[in-house]
């Protein structure tokens, strides 16, 4: 039975590593981090988000926060309640839904008069490898979402088909 497991588990690891490779951590700003005056349009324009990636923001605890953002409250830097403030000064942020995300620092004029502020787009999860050096591929739209939903399911039902013919074989 043991020797089995040596099998059946490599393989699937081997299926599902994948979608594990393909997450890349992005650190807003890179060695700047998140503060004042840095275009972070700049940052973001060569990027290409994708589910499951992460954003890192990265400050000195107390000089900056975070606030997730509507593209109107974006615009006019409109700051949201205290308690929706990220404040660790390494926020992680895992990238979850494809579509257009916004991010404001709410230090009064940190976003209004000194730009810190970042828009970005996030796209589905499973063409990335396909693509990893394309052109950015055109906006989401729900049934290509669905469909990259499916991947990962699928994927994980083969392994349990592969697990279940080799250890129904004992
Ligand atoms: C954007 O967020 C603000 C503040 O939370 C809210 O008042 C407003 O209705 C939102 N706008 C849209 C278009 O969702
Ligand atoms: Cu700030």
């Amino acid at each position: 039975m043991t020797w089995k497991l040596l099998v059946v588990i490599p393989a699937i690891v081997t299926i599902l590593l994948p979608s594990a490779i393909r997450a890349t951590d992005y650190t807003v700003g890179d060695d700047k981090g998140w503060t004042v005056s840095v275009n972070y349009q700049a940052w973001a324009k060569d990027k290409q988000f994708r589910v499951g990636d992460k954003l890192v923001f990265r400050y000195q605890p107390g000089d900056h926060n975070v606030f997730r953002v509507n593209g109107t409250s974006f615009k006019t830097c409109t700051v949201p309640p205290d308690s929706e403030a990220l404040t660790s000064g390494n926020d992680i942020v895992t990238l979850d839904i494809p579509g257009r995300k916004w991010y404001i620092c709410g230090v009064p004029e940190h976003c209004a008069s000194l730009h810190q502020k970042l828009a970005i787009r996030v796209y589905p999860a499973a063409r990335k490898h396909w693509s990893a050096s394309a052109p950015a591929p055109a906006p989401p739209t729900p049934t290509n979402h669905a469909i990259e939903l499916l991947v990962p399911l699928y994927r994980i039902f083969i392994s349990a088909i592969a697990a279940f013919l080799v250890i129904a074989k004992s």
